[in-house]
């Protein structure tokens, strides 16, 4: 090879052209990747560019969140730590939690409802 890219390639003797151990393709980076390589006889030479097209794939896979319960004496100071609901996510994005706000404004004017009647 007489030309890599960022040495994200090897290319063997018999021509097999390899991704280098420890490097990753990334096409929202690069969509495409041109390295030369060199072919050679006893006597002779030559030299031609080879375009190596990278194909996008989705990596957006949404986070998961499973059902989860739990227990708190009804006699706790207001603000107390009730536990840390659990989810994840398959990427490196950072994920954040909320609740269904509706569901609990829902709540609140039931329990208020309740306290008139
Ligand atoms: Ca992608």
């Amino acid at each position: 090879m007489v030309t890599n890219d960022n040495d994200l390639f090897k290319v063997s003797e018999a021509g097999g052209l390899n991704l280098a151990v420890g490097k990753h393709l990334d096409f929202e980076t690069t969509e495409s990747h041109t390295i030369t390589v060199e072919v050679s006889d006893d006597e002779l030479k030559a030299t031609a560019k080879i375009t190596i097209t990278v194909i996008d794939v989705n990596e957006n896979i949404a986070p998961v969140i499973e059902k989860q319960s739990f227990t708190i004496a009804e006699d706790v100071l207001d603000d107390a730590e009730i536990g840390t609901v659990a989810g994840t996510d398959s990427g490196v994005r950072k994920i954040t939690f909320q609740y269904d706000k509706m569901k609990q404004d829902l709540t609140e004017l039931i329990k208020q409802i309740r306290m008139i009647n």
